[in-house]
């Protein structure tokens, strides 16, 4: 598999394979060859966050090349893996054997015939085969129809662990999530970076006997939410801060016009409580679309500016200007 050759310097393509690993002594050799056996040319990177099992052991005797992260949680290996590692093509995947590494060609093809900038391998597409509890299926649905509404898209697995990304979106995505929202983040900020996203359907393997998941239902499904919440208030303010005005807007209005037709005396302590209560939430209601407004405005300016700061910055190929 090659990028199309430039006039000036025909080259093959550096394709890395990352795997955020913990504790996946069961399965991490096995995902090492099979990935080693689909894409010989490319290099297997297991990225360890202190495992204390054999998982380091075995991934090393499986041929991939080790590297490790001091701060516990996938979203902090996940960083570590875009800043630390340069490629072309960077393929994702969990080192627990549950994805198919027979789809990884399928994965590459749209981002190395450059039809898009990361591919995702969908769970939950009609053609999928997915091994699901029926916890991770509603968790998975929930949040696909939360983030589909929020950023008007139609992704069927927002929260897959197997992706395909070019260069150019892995060096222009700042991270901060530390756990296992880091799949909604970069889904997010890629849409919202104006990215191109494919789905490709992938089936998904449930867990074999013995090796144990990593999340927590409750606590990583609310860091899940808090995350697409945050991202939902810094990338959509006109939207979040001006629905919630309009609600006090018209919150406002009924106690307004209450107070004007219950009564011809306006000077009843009573109309007064409900003219005070009107222009309490009115005022609050105009002030937070105000805010929205300015943060809309705000947030464009800085969408240019990192527009332009991507046209004169290094070019993908490393070149410069
Ligand atoms: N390095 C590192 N890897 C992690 C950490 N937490 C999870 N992982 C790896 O991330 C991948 C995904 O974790 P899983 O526990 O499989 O989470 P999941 O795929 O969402 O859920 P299930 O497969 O349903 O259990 C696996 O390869 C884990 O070993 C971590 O703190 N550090
Ligand atoms: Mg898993």
């Amino acid at each position: 598999m090659s990028l199309p050759a430039t006039s000036d310097s025909p080259r093959t393509s550096r394709i890395v394979v990352l795997i955020p690993c913990l504790n996946e002594e069961g399965t991490i050799a096995k995902v090492v060859q099979d990935f080693r056996a689909q894409l010989p040319e490319a290099e297997v990177i297991v990225f360890d966050n202190g495992s204390s099992d054999r998982t380091v052991e075995l991934a090393l005797g499986a041929g991939a090349v080790l590297m490790s992260e001091k701060r516990r949680g996938k979203g902090h290996v996940v960083q570590a893996m875009f800043q630390e590692v340069e490629a072309d093509v960077y393929v994702m995947v969990d080192g627990d054997d549950t994805y198919p590494a027979n789809r990884v060609k399928a994965l590459i093809a749209p981002v190395l015939q450059g039809e898009a900038d990361m591919s995702i391998g969908s769970r939950m597409m009609a053609e999928s085969r997915s091994a699901m509890s029926p916890m991770s299926r509603l968790g998975n649905n929930f949040f696909r129809i939360v983030i589909n509404w929020i950023f008007r898209t139609r992704l069927t697995d927002i929260l897959s662990g197997y992706r395909c990304l070019g260069h150019a979106l892995v060096k222009s995505l700042p991270l901060f999530v530390k756990g296992f929202e880091v799949e909604a983040e970069i889904t997010i900020k890629s849409l919202e970076r104006g990215f191109r996203l494919i789905e490709v359907p992938v089936d998904l393997r449930s867990r074999q006997e013995g090796s144990f998941s990593k999340i927590r239902a409750l606590r990583d499904g609310l860091s899940i939410l808090g995350t697409i919440f945050s991202l939902f208030r810094d990338y959509k303010p006109l939207t979040f801060f001006g629905s919630v005005g309009i609600v006090f807007v018209a919150l406002g209005l009924a106690p307004g016009v209450y107070a004007l037709l219950s009564s011809s005396d306006n000077s009843q302590p009573f109309s007064i409580l409900l003219g005070i209560l009107a222009v309490g939430l009115d005022l609050i209601g105009v002030l937070l679309v105000a805010v929205g407004l300015i943060l809309h405005t705000v947030n464009r300016r800085f969408q240019e500016l990192e527009h332009l700061m991507r046209l004169v910055g290094p070019r993908p190929d490393g070149a410069g200007h």
